[in-house]
């Protein structure tokens, strides 16, 4: 097979100017595919354009600016690699303006090369991505087995229209197979290229999803989807229906590699649900415990939380986990398992939370407001489940459709959408639903008397706490500046 040179980049992103809402994070799903193609026996790179610029800005408008290297630098990268195949990231629908330039651009210096766009994006909007002039393919969902076939269908002048979750232009015309195969054993899959990625930038970062506790982490992802099909979520789309795990050896031999090769101290679990499989998980929370891999970790993603119990936050703690997140979503019973659709009972929560005080391991829980079907009742219902559970500052994401999702087709279907659909608006807070119950404006005010309720019931059960932040503000009056940003 002919030797080609591969460049897989991950792009600039757009942000808001206020705060940075994107922080750069390793490329794993570049590193799996970097592995594949160096099995191949191919020259490959990987150039990550966020962490490599994170210091320039570019302004693009009063509210949104341009983070990552420039349009120049990208070329200049280009150019010095001289690559025959670009494969680019394309992970967040937001994004997609940054996506399309880049193909426009790379195209015009190089109308040899063959652009391939992969990641979520390009999955759940396969036809939009390649409809874009300069992108030659896709590669839907999961991407080892699809990018393999057409890498040595390229090399070989092979015809790739067979190959499973491809999309590809014949003249004006777009063709998509669709997705139907998932990598059958986890395991049998090479461990992200690391050795590809310079792991110095992204070190001592203090927010990485999250906030990071140690110099050196890692992202790691132990399995591959969720048993859940929470109608906000996409993570099917590209994982496809079945919770797929790698074994507990497979798993401990890459974190020994992180620890060995690279000094990693903490570990992100960057998978949809590390515990789906509680057996596993427990498995592999003592085999961490008793081969003294001292990581520090936690799950920025959240676990399922019908697969935890209290043994299994013991071997977490044990193991080094620093926090727990419970994706709870509702307070209301009824909005969760009939709107959300999320196969968990809140009798749970308070149980496990107790325990988490117990132990001493922090806890955080994230809400999402403003389901169609859900009331403003239904929302103060979850603000009481939160404090009721000692929660005082939950993570509160305003419901988001977003395109692969059953919530996006239900406001579709149901004209709930308050203005016409733009990638731009994908993000938390940008109320992008209204239905006959709540609208932008009530669901904002709903919001702060929530926060605010919030905050006395803190203050009732900790009253050292007003004298704290009173305190805080006193010494330093930015601190009450973000706090009533934050409100
Ligand atoms: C880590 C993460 C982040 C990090 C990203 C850091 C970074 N700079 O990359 C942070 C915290 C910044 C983040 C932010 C957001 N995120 Co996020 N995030 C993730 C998460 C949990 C993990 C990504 C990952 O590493 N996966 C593991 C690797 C192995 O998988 P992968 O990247 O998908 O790669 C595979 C395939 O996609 C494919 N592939 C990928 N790239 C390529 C390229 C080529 C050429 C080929 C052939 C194949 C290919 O092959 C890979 C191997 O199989 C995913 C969920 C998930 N489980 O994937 C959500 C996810 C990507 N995020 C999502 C969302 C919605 C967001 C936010 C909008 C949320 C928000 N807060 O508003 C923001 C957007 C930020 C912005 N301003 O644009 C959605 C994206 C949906 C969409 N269509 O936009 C996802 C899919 C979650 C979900 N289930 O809905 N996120």
């Amino acid at each position: 097979m002919t030797q080609k040179k591969i460049l897989l980049l991950a792009p600039p992103a757009y942000s808001l100017k206020l705060y940075r809402d994107i922080n750069p994070l390793p490329p794993m799903g570049l590193g799996y595919i970097a592995s594949i193609a160096e099995q191949l026996n191919h020259k490959v790179r990987i150039l990550d354009c966020l962490a490599e610029g994170w210091e320039t800005e570019e302004e693009i408008d009063e509210t949104i600016m341009r983070i990552g290297l420039s349009n120049h630098q990208i070329k200049q990268k280009i150019k010095s690699f001289q690559p025959d195949i670009i494969g680019i990231n394309c992970q967040f629908s937001r994004q997609h303006k940054v996506y399309q330039e880049l193909f426009s651009l790379i195209k015009k210096d190089n109308p040899e090369s063959i652009i391939i766009a992969g990641g979520a994006h390009a999955t759940v909007c396969p036809q939009e991505v390649l409809s874009s002039p300069g992108c030659d393919f896709v590669v839907i969902g999961e991407g080892e087995n699809s990018f393999k076939e057409l890498l040595q269908s390229i090399a070989n002048n092979r015809d790739y229209s067979h190959i499973d979750g491809l999309g590809w232009k014949t003249g004006t015309k777009i063709k998509i197979n669709a997705k139907a195969q998932w990598v059958g054993e986890l395991d049998a899959l090479p461990f992200p290229a690391y050795h590809l990625m310079n792991l110095e930038l992204y070190f001592g970062l203090p927010h990485a999803h999250g906030i990071r506790h140690k110099k050196r982490f890692m992202p790691l992802v132990t399995s591959r989807g969720c048993p859940a099909k929470c109608t906000f979520c996409t993570a099917n789309k590209v994982w496809g229906n079945r919770y797929r795990i790698r074994s507990v050896d497979n798993v401990i031999q890459e974190m020994k590699l992180l620890k060995n090769t690279y000094n990693i101290e903490e570990i992100m679990f960057e998978d949809d649900n590390v515990t789906a499989n509680p057996t596993r998980a427990k498995e592999l929370f003592r085999q961490m415990t008793k081969q003294k891999l001292n990581f520090t970790w936690d799950t920025p993603n959240g676990v399922g939380i019908w697969s935890v119990d209290e043994e299994m936050l013991d071997l977490m703690k044990k193991s080094g986990c620093i926090k727990i997140n419970f994706p709870v979503e509702s307070g209301s019973q009824k909005v969760l398992s009939e709107i959300i659709k999320k196969p968990l009972n809140l009798t749970k929560v308070k149980k496990l939370i107790s325990h988490c005080k117990k132990i001493n391991l922090d806890f955080g829980m994230f809400l999402v407001v403003g389901m169609p079907g859900e009331t403003l009742s239904d929302i103060w219902q979850s603000f009481k489940f939160a404090a009721k559970c000692g929660v005082f500052d939950p993570h509160i994401s305003v419901a988001t459709p977003y395109p692969g999702s059953e919530l996006f087709e239900n406001c579709k279907k149901e004209n709930y959408f308050r203005k016409p659909f733009s990638f731009e608006d994908l993000f938390i807070r940008s109320y992008l639903i209204e239905t006959k119950e709540w609208d932008e404006k009530k669901l904002r005010t709903i919001l702060i008397k929530g926060k605010l309720y919030l905050y006395i019931r803190r203050i009732i059960a900790h009253p050292s706490y007003f004298f704290k932040t009173l305190k805080k503000a006193v010494l330093s009056p930015k601190r009450i500046i973000s706090f009533l940003v934050g409100f």
